[in-house]
């Protein structure tokens, strides 16, 4: 179900990148954005094209790239993979240097296409690092709440990230909320509130708040708040349940974790 009536939907979506990244060296040659059949009348536009991936197909409606960011094993590629545009993988398996996924929503504005740049979180596999942030148009930064660590190298991603991309919408996401013993509560994430960057509490593998990241960046590239998603994402079936008393709880935690005042310290310390 695409909405109905979408040349006369208010929204409008913000320019595009200027150009499009160099894809990592190992890709292909740069594809035609066409299939070059008798019944394309229209060529591409530069956009398209641009925004066009190797072996993938450019799209007419609007594309942004999506950069994922954050320590190896806090999930990010479990969460690119709920979407059941790409596969799924229970095991983990790092990711070297960068995968791409192209994920597709649909709006009240019309359809939205994000390509999720997968980064690897683990230095050794790190590739082109932030090479791959270049024409980033918006980013996540993931890490796991059962994992301290994971939270306290949040400044570095998000530094080095916004070295090279300026001013782009930013969401904070705390994975794996459904372990039961987290070792990151809601009341000691406090980064986001001092960089003005949104933050969810997700958990890839129950798909809780699967859709929220995109939807908050969605509103925010198409400078329309009131953007809505008109159709749930196909998602993979959800390897964990987590109960409407629990989502209540997370809910409840964040919500009085924002009404704390922010801890003194200009520097981003944790612990
Ligand atoms: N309990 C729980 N486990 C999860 C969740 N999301 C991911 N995992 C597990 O965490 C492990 C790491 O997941 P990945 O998605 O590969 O992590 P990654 O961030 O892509 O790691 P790198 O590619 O090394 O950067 C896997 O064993 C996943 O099954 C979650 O929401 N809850
Ligand atoms: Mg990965």
């Amino acid at each position: 179900m695409v909405a109905s009536n979408e040349s006369q939907a208010p929204c409008r979506y913000t320019p595009l990148v200027p150009d499009f990244p160099s894809p990592p060296s190992h890709s292909k040659p740069f594809p035609s954005p066409t299939s070059g059949g008798r019944r394309e009348r229209r060529k591409p536009s530069l956009i398209e094209a641009k925004m066009a991936l190797p072996g993938q197909q450019a799209v007419d409606y609007p594309s942004f790239k999506l950069v994922i960011v954050g320590d190896g094993g806090t999930g990010k590629t479990t969460f690119v993979k709920r979407h059941l545009t790409g596969e799924f993988e229970k095991k983990y398996e790092p990711t070297i240097g960068v995968e791409v996924h192209p994920l597709d929503f649909f709006t009240n504005c019309g359809k939205i296409r994000f390509y999720c740049w997968d980064t690897a979180g683990q230095e050794k596999f790190g590739g082109l690092r932030d090479g791959y942030y270049i024409h980033g148009q918006c980013a996540i930064i993931m890490f796991d709440v059962t994992a301290r660590l994971t939270y306290k190298n949040v400044p570095t991603w998000h530094r080095d990230l916004c070295r090279v991309c300026e001013n782009i919408p930013i969401v904070l996401c705390g994975n794996k909320v459904d372990v039961k013993n987290r070792q990151v509560k809601a009341k000691m994430v406090t980064f986001h509130r001092k960089k003005n960057l949104q933050y969810y509490e997700i958990s890839a593998k129950s798909n809780y708040n699967f859709e929220k990241p995109f939807l908050y960046l969605a509103r925010k590239l198409a400078g329309d708040p009131n953007l809505h998603f008109v159709e749930s994402p196909a998602l993979a079936p959800p390897e964990v349940q987590i109960d409407l008393a629990a989502q209540q709880q997370y809910e409840a935690e964040i919500a009085a974790a924002a009404a704390q005042p922010l801890p003194d310290d200009d520097d981003d310390a944790f612990e």
